[in-house]
């Protein structure tokens, strides 16, 4: 019947267009396309012949470990025999076109045969021998806090100038922190300008040794001493290579289980069967295998016993990762020096705190920040922004900021607005701040050339004071972006950080703005290289270019890499200009706001976490976008950039009502929660929908409102300590049959409280997911359930987000309202207390006044910790350094796993209110407004 009906409607349907008729007929045409069943099924015997034959002689190769190369096959000089295709190390990586002429001038093995088809394209046919020719150590002396050693090349690799002598010094910072660096001892090469933070103890008895060969080619490895767990291992991969323009050193991997290496679009888990990873900051939609918008060498490996550590690369040329099955990572540069961090871990939440403790730890957002932000590109004019604000405070939509996207501004310039259809925005802010909300709007980088001299400051004052990026001429260089021709600030400049905030500062006195979206600033631009092209020298045009990069070159999209910045040529520092600019905005903002604000950055670099956060950049309104947003929200926890989320309800193509409400809901646990949209997409703001979906949207906002003070504890630990915001669930349960835990990526947890288990499909109402072992409850039903870890069937009810709270947490909660700002001045808090099996249980507070500068650092903040056991409640105050007019009530505790009902509640030896519910195991107990700042004790 089916077939049938297959069979009819090919015949009916005419082809719209060829892609859609051929992707027809692998179905149902095969009446029409008879003929082409023959030719398929030769094709298909000739493959799985071949294959059949290659498989069987990489088998037998590998069985019977006996070279299959005999003098005839492969070049006898080099040793290739037995080297297994997980441990083939691409000896050209530059191209998929390599012959076996090109491939054995370079003295590397060729052996065009692979086990599985599939494997074309991934494993090299030209790879590395055991016996290549590179550095060897020349002498190695030990130091004070470490060791340095002299190597050297006596032939030359296959790329230009070699650097023939290198220096590497490794250095014991701390027990938790190793640094080794190679490089130039004769000429100093460019190295990265980032602010690095000294190691906080120094070293005592670490748990890593540190071993280099001293006979054969170079090597280094790292070991964990109390495992004996190899951490980084250089011997037995690709050689050492150290050329002006191409560096490359490979290293093995503890396990499979690598994560970071952004920015990225894929799974959490990054795939080692053959992944290549390019970090080249480009304007380019979040897709698979390409590079995006910011660059973040970094890598978090778990052990195979839960352990883990931590890789940072300290370089910022365009670079190449490659992952493959040994498994084995290599990294491939096309500049700087090789600068290496391994953090020891031995949690993986260590190993951010200890990556955040080199290169920052992250700033702590205002307190309306947390709330939720709503955007869309292309309002077109100030009233229809009023509308739209209008009518989401008419919803009741719990709602804090209002943006402007572009089209707020005078022809696209910068600094401008545009006075015929924003002329009311003044009005519009000022309304925004009666009602205790908050405004940002976007600035891009580039600045307009075309204006009538004397009449737009923001280029005359840049040119006057020497700002802009050069090109290898010395002269302005010259792109497109919105508003047409355009220069580019030089953040590297020592005039950019005074230029900006003046900038930044004249245009607060028109429109009083409270943070900065800051876009464009990979830098993108709308012509490659410049208005007139690049000169295509060696920095335009490197020998070595990562394969799979957006537009196939350096220049694709942005400025040429031969332009001069201050500090360095463009090629060095690219990948570095969105930093720079959110470290001028940042600091902008601190002089002019002189409080607390946000800087949200489409690209980033290590250490943007300590100036703002970021969004995630043009996803679409798919559930594939909606799915994805969770690796990428992790993946920035792992750069140190807590703050980030991405657009929720996707930005291109038109959402749906479904599709939102889920995003909407998925997007409250976003640590920043923004709607945002693009320019010709249908409406999405929470009030442009029918009232059942504005009521899932608005308890969605709700339940994030409830929740801000516990959020906004974990942003202050992140600020003071570095633990992720946002946490993987391996993070907490890094131990799990199968490995279960290490490949989670759709659920995530706040700090280790509440695991979050979204829907991620249409029309589902229960989706499969992992509980881990442990004691959970359902934080709307209360419901009880032990889980010995295992994948369970969670549900997904339209209305609401699956949400567990891990038994033996407490975390603040709060009343919700309508802005940050109405819940601050009646400040009702709540304790929600899930007893572990045991009956512990403990959690944490943190409360300043929501946007004082340094209030952590001023000591102008309370901290409270609370723990629970034998039935009772105790708080400490650790710290009351913030007294506000509201105080800080405590409106009700709810205490989950109580199985009988309690004779009594006490507070302070005060009988209290109280109600308990037999179904739910809950009491329910009226916190009488006792002051937070006193200790507190509760007994049931
Ligand atoms: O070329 O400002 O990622 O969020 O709406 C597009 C317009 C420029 C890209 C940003 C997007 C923003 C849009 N921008």
């Amino acid at each position: 019947m089916g077939l049938k009906t297959n069979e009819e409607k090919d015949v009916l349907v005419e082809p719209e267009d060829d892609v859609f008729y051929y992707g027809k007929c692998v179905w149902s045409c095969r009446g029409q396309r008879i003929s082409l069943i023959p030719i398929l099924t030769i094709i298909a015997i000739v493959i799985l012949s071949v294959s059949f034959f290659l498989y069987t002689v990489v088998f037998l190769d590998e069985l019977l470990s006996k070279p299959f190369n005999s003098a005839c096959e492969i070049s006898t000089q080099p040793q290739c025999d037995n080297i297994p295709e997980s441990q083939r190390f691409d000896c050209f990586p530059e191209t998929y076109l390599v012959t076996k002429e090109k491939c054995e001038a370079r003295g590397c093995c060729w052996w065009p045969f692979l086990s599985r088809p599939e494997m074309l394209g991934k494993v090299p046919w030209c790879f590395y021998s055991r016996d290549y020719q590179g550095y060897i150590v020349d002498s190695l002396n030990q130091t004070a806090t470490g060791m340095t050693a002299m190597l050297s090349r006596s032939t030359k690799s296959s790329w230009p100038n070699d650097i023939m002598t290198l220096q590497l010094d490794v250095n014991f910072e701390s027990n938790e922190r190793l640094h080794f660096k190679i490089y130039d001892p004769h000429n100093s090469r460019y190295e990265v300008p980032l602010k690095l933070f000294p190691a906080s103890e120094p070293v005592g008895a670490p748990d890593y040794d540190v071993s280099i060969a001293k006979q054969g080619p170079f090597s280094i490895t790292v070991t964990r001493k109390s495992t004996g767990q190899k951490l980084f291992e250089t011997a037995g991969t690709s050689p050492l290579i150290f050329a002006d323009q191409f560096i490359q050193i490979s290293t093995v991997l503890s396990s499979p289980f690598v994560y970071g290496l952004g920015e990225h679009r894929g799974s959490f888990l990054i795939d080692t069967n053959w992944t290549k990873l390019v970090l080249w900051n480009v304007d380019h939609p979040p897709e698979r295998n390409v590079n995006l918008y910011g660059f973040h060498p970094f890598y978090l490996n778990v052990e195979g016993d839960g352990k883990a550590h931590g890789v940072f690369l300290l370089n910022s040329n365009a670079m190449a990762v490659e992952v493959q099955p040994f498994p084995a990572l290599t990294y491939r540069t096309t500049g700087g020096i090789l600068d290496f961090y391994v953090f020891m871990g031995p949690s993986s939440d260590n190993v951010i705190q200890q990556y955040t403790g080199l290169i920052g730890r992250s700033f702590m957002p205002p307190f309306w920040a947390l709330g939720f932000h709503l955007c869309r590109w292309g309002y077109q004019s100030s009233e229809r922004t009023k509308e739209i604000i209008d009518r989401n405070r008419a919803a009741n939509m719990p709602y804090d900021t209002q943006w402007n996207d572009i089209d707020y501004m005078d022809r696209h310039l910068d600094w401008t607005y545009d006075h015929d259809h924003y002329s009311s925005l003044m009005e519009v802010v000022q309304d925004l701040h009666n009602h205790g909300q908050h405004y940002v709007m976007i600035v891009d980088p580039g600045i307009s050339i075309e204006q009538t001299p004397g009449s737009y400051q923001p280029y005359d004052e840049g040119i006057r004071d020497n700002v802009f990026v050069k090109d290898y001429n010395g002269s302005l260089i010259v792109g497109v972006v919105w508003p047409g021709k355009t220069v580019f600030p030089d953040w590297t400049h020592p005039n950019v950080s005074d230029y900006w905030f003046r900038q930044a500062s004249r245009f607060r006195q028109q429109i009083p703005y409270d943070g900065l979206w800051i876009d464009m600033n990979e830098p993108s631009n709308f012509v490659d290289g410049s208005t007139i092209g690049c000169i295509g020298n060696d920095l335009d045009d490197p020998p070595f270019v990562p394969v799979g990069i957006v537009g196939g070159k350096l220049t694709a999209k942005t400025l040429c890499p031969s332009a001069k910045q201050y500090l360095s040529y463009h090629y060095n520092l690219h990948a570095m200009y969105g930093y720079g600019e959110m470290v001028a905005s940042m600091s902008a903002l601190k002089k002019i706001l002189q409080k607390r604000s946000i800087v949200i950055s489409r690209s980033t670099f290590p250490g943007s976490g300590v100036h703002g956060g970021h969004w995630t950049g043009d996803n679409k309104a798919t559930w594939d976008d909606l799915m994805y947003s969770v690796s990428g929200i992790m993946n920035f926890q792992l750069f140190g950039i807590p703050l980030v989320g991405a657009d929720i309800c996707g930005f291109s193509g038109d959402t749906t009502p479904e599709l939102c409400a889920r995003w909407m809901q998925l997007g409250a646990f976003y640590p920043f929660m923004r709607n945002h949209n693009d320019l010709t997409a249908k409406d999405q703001d929470p009030a442009a929908f029918d009232s059942k979906t504005q009521d899932i949207i608005r308890e969605a906002l709700n339940l994030r409102y409830t929740l801000l003070p516990f959020l906004y504890y974990l942003f202050f630990r992140s600020h003071v300590d570095g633990s992720p915001v946002v946490r993987p669930v391996f993070f907490q349960y890094p131990v799990s049959d199968y490995n279960a835990t290490l490949t989670v990526d759709i659920q995530f947890m706040w700090g280790s409280c509440l695991l979050i288990t979204p829907a991620i499909s249409q029309d589902e109402t229960v989706g499969l997911g992992y509980l881990p072992k442990d004691t959970w409850y359902d934080f709307f039903t209360h419901e009880q359930n032990q889980s010995s870890g295992q994948w369970i069937n969670f549900d997904t009810p339209a209305e609401r987000i699956n949400l567990k709270v891990r038994g033996g947490s407490i975390f603040p909660v709060m009343e919700p309202n309508v802005t940050t700002t109405l819940m601050r001045k009646n400040p009702l808090f709540g304790l929600f207390v899930a007893l572990a099996t045991d009956g512990t249980a403990s959690g944490e507070l943190y409360w300043d006044d929501g946007d004082q500068l340094d209030a952590y650092e001023s000591g102008m903040y309370n901290h409270v910790s609370f723990s629970v056991q034998k039935n009772t409640l105790q708080s400490i105050v650790v710290k009351s350094g913030y007294i506000s007019p509201e105080g800080m009530p405590l409106n009700r505790v709810t205490v989950l796993g109580v199985s009988s009902a309690p004779q009594s509640v006490v507070i302070n030896k005060k009988k209290a209110n109280y109600r308990y519910d037999l179904g739910s195991q809950t009491i329910y107990i009226d916190g009488g407004k006792m002051s937070l700042l006193s200790p507190i004790t509760i007994g049931w």
